[in-house]
């Protein structure tokens, strides 16, 4: 079965994606989603001037060697541009493949593990009485593990609060927004880290012991800054605490688990199996964070799982809503087949977005599903699709109070 074309379709109905679309002499098609939140037409133009072109004649059913020749053929190897390209093409062969065998991706990866997936979703508020009521209207929704920021006092802005957007014509995903310039948030990590076991302490009193509870850190603090808030968390029990230091120096983990036993969990800006090496193999991490979209696709997600397992390190791919419906799905089938699944994280994509892509996945009682059509489950509607053009957008950045620029 050969490639015949390969286009790269790019919309912004609620927010940006990029997607791949594979067709074969047969006449199967497959997406792969190449979204890179805020730097989208990088990838947009790796696909179509570098990759495509070398895809159309090949095989279709070959995944792992189209995957090792995009790697290795291209010398310059790994980074988000390059990884999110060769994920999309991982990720429409093996809907191909799903669809030419009649069967789930799931399926060809050895078949359902549990019933389904885990799923947390975003509380949030600006005041204690606001983040109840964000958590409550989770659990309405049916989540039963919710991760929890709150607004410090004294910051104007923080990370992961929705207050900024609401409705349907929000930008889809809290801290990112339209517009030509990077907006500026301010950052105190003295008052985050004194503020934040007060909240989990209030939390706890309210929900009581049994609701799984993650936080994101969003790699603010230093190792030993870290450590302490590890440590003046512990009482509150967390699921994990998340990218609690810059992911870039994995030293600092070590640092960081010699102090506390808080569950962590990082790698949301990793793109290769290698980023996890050390960090899985010294035991430093409790969960891994991947996506799909931004590791290689399907095929390394499968292969970083296969190793942590060994270690007894558990999934926690990343799926905020700048990983596409076509992402979500192919990390949703990965997290069915592993055993070491931990949690699925689940944002839910706005209803233009929904229109655009068809799903078949199912939310119920906590638990998602990828469903059962053959590949991943996902269609896009391209006349739809053609309706939004993309925006420029780009998530926000931080600064000090005495001005120098920090982590956000
Ligand atoms: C998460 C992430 C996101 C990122 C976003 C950046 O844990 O879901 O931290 O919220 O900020 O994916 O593009
Ligand atoms: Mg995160």
């Amino acid at each position: 079965m050969k490639i015949v074309t390969a286009d790269v379709i790019v919309t912004s109905p609620n927010r940006n994606f990029v997607t791949l679309k594979i067709t074969t002499d047969e006449g199967l098609t497959g997406l792969g989603d190449a979204t890179l939140n805020g730097r989208e037409l990088a990838v947009v133009s790796y696909l179509r001037d570098h990759v495509v072109p070398l895809l159309i004649g090949r095989d279709a059913d070959r995944i792992e060697d189209t995957w090792q020749f995009l790697y290795r053929s291209g010398y310059w190897r790994r980074g988000p541009v390059t990884m999110a390209a060769i994920a999309a093409v991982d990720m429409a062969l093996w809907d191909i493949k799903g669809k030419a065998a009649q069967m789930p991706v799931y399926q060809l990866l050895g078949g359902a593990s549990r019933d389904g997936l885990m799923a947390y979703g975003h509380a949030s508020g600006t005041s204690l009485p606001a983040l109840f009521d964000s958590i409550r209207e989770h659990q309405e929704q049916g989540y039963r593990s919710i991760r929890v920021q709150t607004g410090v006092p004294g910051l104007k802005s923080i990370y992961g609060i929705a207050a900024q957007s609401t409705g349907e014509e929000r930008y889809d995903h809290e801290p990112a927004q339209r517009g030509a310039y990077p907006a500026e948030e301010d950052w105190d990590t003295r008052a985050y880290l004194r503020h934040l076991p007060t909240v989990f302490e209030a939390v706890r009193h309210e929900f009581g012991p049994d609701l799984p509870l993650l936080h994101d850190g969003h790699h603010r603090m230093t190792p030993i800054q870290a450590a302490k808030l590890g440590k003046s968390l512990e009482p509150y029990d967390l699921f994990w605490l998340e990218d609690c230091t810059p992911a870039e120096n994995q030293e600092a983990l070590r640092l960081v688990r010699q102090h506390t036993t808080t569950p962590l969990a990082i790698g949301e800006i990793f793109n290769t199996v290698w980023d996890f090496q050390a960090l899985i193999k010294e035991q430093l991490i409790d969960y891994v964070r991947a996506a799909s979209t931004h590791f290689g696709g399907i095929s390394p997600l499968r292969k970083v799982m296969d190793y942590a397992a060994q270690y007894q390190v558990k999934s926690g791919f990343h799926g905020p809503t700048d990983i596409s419906p076509v992402g979500l799905a192919a990390q949703m089938h990965v997290g069915l087949a592993i055993h070491n699944f931990g949690i699925q994280e689940y944002m839910q994509h706005g209803a233009r977005t929904n229109a655009v892509f068809q799903q078949s996945f199912t939310f119920a009682d906590g638990y998602l599903h990828p469903g059962d059509l053959p590949g991943l489950g996902v269609e896009l509607d391209v006349d739809e699709a053609g309706r939004y053009p993309y925006e420029v957008a780009y998530l926000p950045y931080n600064r000090l109070a005495d001005g120098t620029v920090h982590d956000w």
